[in-house]
């Protein structure tokens, strides 16, 4: 992104205010609350999704907080996150009171933000009767408490909040199952604070929080539900795996992309499915995977969860799953909305987080959807200078559908072309490997070569032609 594209003038943030490092709190290292004993609770399991992450059942008041941290950071960089983050809570059934800005370029160990600003956020609470605060940043438990404590109110992270849309948005078992195992992952370390309501027997000891004893004991109770889901997921696994090998000749396309940029449009326009199809974030958690004919090709093609910036790696494995789609796909269809102000930012999230998943070597097309809401068409024109294998879309409107059917099929046969490779010298492990990775039409012995005529998918070639540099090539 282009940074003079987005001019940032101090003036218009007058809230923003610079506390200097040495006004952090002493003692960093030493949390510096007790804990409460709750004695009127109840001792019993409840979901997460039930207990800690309440944002949707009642229109709470929010403050968001963002932190920018210079030089790497620029200002207005968290002003969009923080924009991102308002759309998050309403989401999440909220509303945004006030948004609160700090520049600083160490993070407190104990409450993230600095002493001044953390006093100024407890008295904005009070002016604005707020009863929630969401930091844009992760928070480490311990800064999550002590924040909680100095302002007397809920302190919610990015993650957490993202977490409670999930819960919401869950339908499915594998998804419910997945967004309860990540809840749970994100509660573990949290326990001493979020479950001192286990510790009603040690209530009358003291005020000095639950013993020990009492949090590994609730440690365990998480710990066994963790596993628990851990081993009904593998199932899911399974069984999703085993339908994926019933497909396995037919072209498989995936619908990636950021939240909100219209996938599931697209899935429903082409395939005639019903997924849901709302403006909101996190419309779709499943995925859902429908045939769609091409020109007599028949092709599948899923659409599944969209990505966001900061999306917690843990989030990204327990939803491994559902992910499972995009990695095994023979075909990625990058949806992107063009007519977003940072769409490039959002590119570059998904791709990052398709490296994570290590399905960044698919073939890919990109989509560049919403055109209808483009002001400026001319910008069309850069971009597909900028990314060659790139078709100019309305998925709501159904503009140039025919230049994405033909841009998928001529990909698809691409992948279906045979390809002949000679290994010089002959290397009998290395044919064997193309026996296993790809469909062999065609192989023969020579004296100082072996020549094999395959259909291989284009990532794998490319994967083979790099390892096996040396005594490997295309014909
Ligand atoms: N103007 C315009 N709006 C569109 C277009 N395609 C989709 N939308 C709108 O964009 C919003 C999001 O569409 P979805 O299909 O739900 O997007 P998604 O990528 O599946 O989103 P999530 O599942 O929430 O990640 C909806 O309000 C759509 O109506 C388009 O071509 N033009
Ligand atoms: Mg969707």
């Amino acid at each position: 992104m282009n940074d003079t594209e987005y001019p940032y003038d101090e003036e218009d943030f007058p809230e923003t205010e610079d506390i200097s490092d040495d006004e952090q709190y002493e003692n960093d290292d030493e949390p510096y609350f007790e804990e409460p004993i709750d004695e009127e609770s109840e001792r019993e399991y409840v979901k997460p999704s039930e207990r800690t992450f309440d944002t949707a059942r009642k229109t709470e008041r929010v403050i968001l907080v963002g932190v920018t941290r210079p030089p790497s950071q620029l200002r207005y960089e968290t002003d969009e996150h923080l924009e991102e983050l308002e759309l998050l809570t309403e989401t999440a059934g909220a509303e945004v009171v006030e948004k609160i800005f700090q520049n600083r370029s160490s993070i407190s160990v104990t409450t993230f933000i600095g002493k001044g600003k953390a006093e100024y956020l407890s008295q904005r609470c009070e002016d604005l009767d707020v009863q929630t605060v969401i930091f844009d940043d992760d928070l480490t438990p311990v800064q999550q408490r002590n924040l909680e404590r100095a302002l007397n109110r809920k302190v919610l992270d990015r993650t957490a909040l993202i977490l409670d849309i999930f819960a919401m948005h869950a339908r499915s078992n594998a998804a419910k199952t997945q967004v309860e195992l990540a809840q749970l992952q994100y509660m573990l370390p949290r326990l001493t604070r979020m479950w001192t309501h286990l510790s009603k027997q040690y209530g009358g000891i003291g005020t000095k929080g639950p013993g020990e004893t009492q949090i590994e004991t609730d440690r365990r109770i998480v710990r066994d539900r963790i596993a628990h889901l851990k081993e009904k997921l593998d199932r899911i696994d399974r069984q999703r795996a085993t339908q994926r090998k019933g497909r396995k000749d037919i072209t498989r396309i995936s619908l990636v992309g950021y939240t909100n940029v219209g996938k599931s449009t697209l899935l429903n326009m082409l395939t005639g499915a019903d997924v849901l199809v709302e403006d909101m974030l996190f419309a779709t958690l499943d995925s859902t995977v429908r045939s769609v004919e091409i020109e007599g090709r028949a092709l599948l093609m899923s659409d599944t969860v969209g990505f966001i910036r900061k999306l917690p790696t843990r989030l990204i494995a327990s939803f491994k799953s559902t992910l499972d789609e995009v990695v095994e796909s023979d075909i990625v269809l990058h949806v992107v909305d063009v007519s977003h102000p940072y769409f490039k930012e959002q590119i570059e999230v998904v791709r990052d987080t398709l490296k994570e998943l290590h399905a960044d070597d698919k073939p890919t097309i990109m989509v560049f959807n919403k055109i209808d809401l483009l002001e400026n068409p001319g910008t069309m024109a850069g971009l597909k200078g900028e990314y060659p294998y790139s078709v100019f879309i309305s998925a709501a409107r159904g503009m140039s559908i025919g230049e994405l059917n033909a841009a998928i099929l001529l990909m698809a046969e691409e992948q279906h072309r045979e390809k002949e490779f000679e290994i010089r010298p002959p290397d009998f492990s290395l044919s064997a490997e193309f026996h296993r990775v790809a469909r062999i039409t065609g192989e023969s012995y020579e004296e100082d070569h072996i020549r094999i005529r395959c259909v291989i998918p284009p990532d794998v070639e490319q994967r083979m032609l790099k390892v096996y540099a040396d005594r490997l090539r295309v014909v």
